[in-house]
């Protein structure tokens, strides 16, 4: 095919042939116009051609090096965070003294002091007097308490009251931006010689803030059934990790449990409450009681009383019957909460507990007398719980898959 430019003739005859061999002169007419314009451009640079290709293709390599350069180090990153993920995997697999040796951190780097660091002590007293059936609290003072705030101070307050009844709790005066606080200051307390043997003496230091949350320092139980009341007693005592669960009185639900393994029923029923906590003003709460099953710790099945209105001690006598197969029943856990029913706002939770496999102590054995009674209904009284505390021994998942539900829609067919 002959090479035809229709601007050969512009060319200097030294200049190399700058038409592409594959252009034409029935060409786009963009791409000649480009071209022209290209060779225009060579033309008006004062160096011979050779020299402008030559600092191009220069120019081109250097470019492509680069490139070439950049891709090298990112292949070669990919490659090291590989590796690291390999060996991270394989450290699950390593016996245990390499484990040991790459996971325990150095001894220097473990900060002991946040686990056992000092959060003060506290000077308290204790003392009794039977004929008038009055425990007197004394808080005589504390000591290189905790700072809490950025200043490296706090301001103290200390918290009394007996466990587990609670019905009472006092509080000291706030003192200002100090860790050696002297409060001097006492709370009595009305309770009989036979509940004081099963009291705990609470004392909870705190850092007052004014725009934030009171945060705990720390706190002193006293079992008051280890006191010798023959005498008053005053002692320092250091101030330990606050409790993770305050025990609180939230009431008891009583229920009946039933499993009939020939057909495969478990019933539920829910029979009365008594000394729920408060939950609506006016010292009253609106409690129902709601059912739930859970199948290998997933959300399974659910059922709810009816709504008792204004009562701390509801009775229900409500049964619920819920399909449980004797191979299920060994995976099944159930939970029972109360709950506050409100007309306009969230509902509250006022207590919780869980039987089945993973209870522990009363809860098990209810439920185990279940199982080893089997068509007779079981009815035994539970302390109810916080929902943290339930939730922390029992996580739930997710609901169940819906093939786990409906078993005509089990897997694929074989
Ligand atoms: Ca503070
Ligand atoms: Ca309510």
């Amino acid at each position: 095919m002959p090479i035809i430019h229709p601007n050969t003739t512009t060319l200097p005859v030294t200049d190399y042939p700058t038409t592409s061999p594959y252009t034409n002169s029935t060409g786009n007419p963009i791409a000649v116009a480009a071209v022209d314009f290209i060779n225009n451009l060579l033309n008006k640079i004062p160096l011979p051609r050779w020299a402008i290709y030559a600092i191009f293709v220069a120019g081109g390599l250097l470019v492509l090096l680069c490139c070439l350069c950049i891709c090298v180090k990112c292949c070669c990153k990919g490659k090291k965070k590989k590796k690291q993920q390999k060996e991270n995997i394989n450290l699950k697999g390593a016996d245990g003294k390499t484990t040991t040796a790459l996971v325990q951190p150095d001894v220097a780097d473990v900060d002991y002091g946040s686990a056992k660091r000092q959060r003060g002590k506290l000077l308290y007293s204790l003392d009794y007097n039977a004929a008038q059936s009055e425990l007197t609290v004394g808080i005589k003072q504390a000591n290189n308490l905790k700072a809490m705030d950025l200043g490296g101070t706090s301001d103290p307050y200390v918290k009394v009251y007996i466990g587990p009844d609670k019905s009472k709790t006092f509080e000291t005066k706030v003192f200002k931006s100090t860790l050696n606080p002297v409060f001097n200051e006492q709370f009595t307390f009305q309770i009989a010689k036979s509940s004081l043997l099963k009291s705990t003496a609470v004392m909870k230091v705190f850092d007052f803030n004014r725009f934030s949350k009171h945060e705990i320092i720390g706190e002193i139980r006293v079992q008051l059934c280890n006191v010798d009341w023959n005498h008053v007693i005053e002692e320092w005592q250091d101030l330990a990790e606050p409790a993770k669960f305050e025990e609180e009185n939230l009431g008891e639900i009583c229920f009946s449990l039933r499993y009939v393994p020939t057909n495969a029923k478990l019933t539920v029923g829910i029979l009365e409450a008594k000394n729920l906590k408060s939950m609506d003003a006016g010292g009253t709460s609106d409690p129902y009681v709601k059912v739930q099953l859970a199948l290998d710790k997933r959300k399974w099945r659910k059922k709810k009383t009816s709504v008792k209105k204004k009562t701390l001690n509801p009775y229900y006598n409500e049964s619920f019957t819920f399909d449980v197969s004797f191979e299920q029943i060994q995976r099944v856990n159930l939970v029972i909460s109360v709950w506050d029913h409100d007309a306009l706002t969230r509902n509250d939770a006022m207590g919780k507990i869980f039987l089945g496999c993973d209870a522990a102590g009363n809860q098990l054995k209810h439920w185990a007398d279940m199982l080893s009674n089997p068509r007779r209904p079981v009815a035994q009284w539970h302390s109810l719980l916080t929902a943290e505390q339930v939730n922390s021994t029992l996580v739930l998942k997710r609901k169940l898959p819906l093939q786990n539900k409906l078993p005509f829609l089990g897997g694929p067919p074989t």
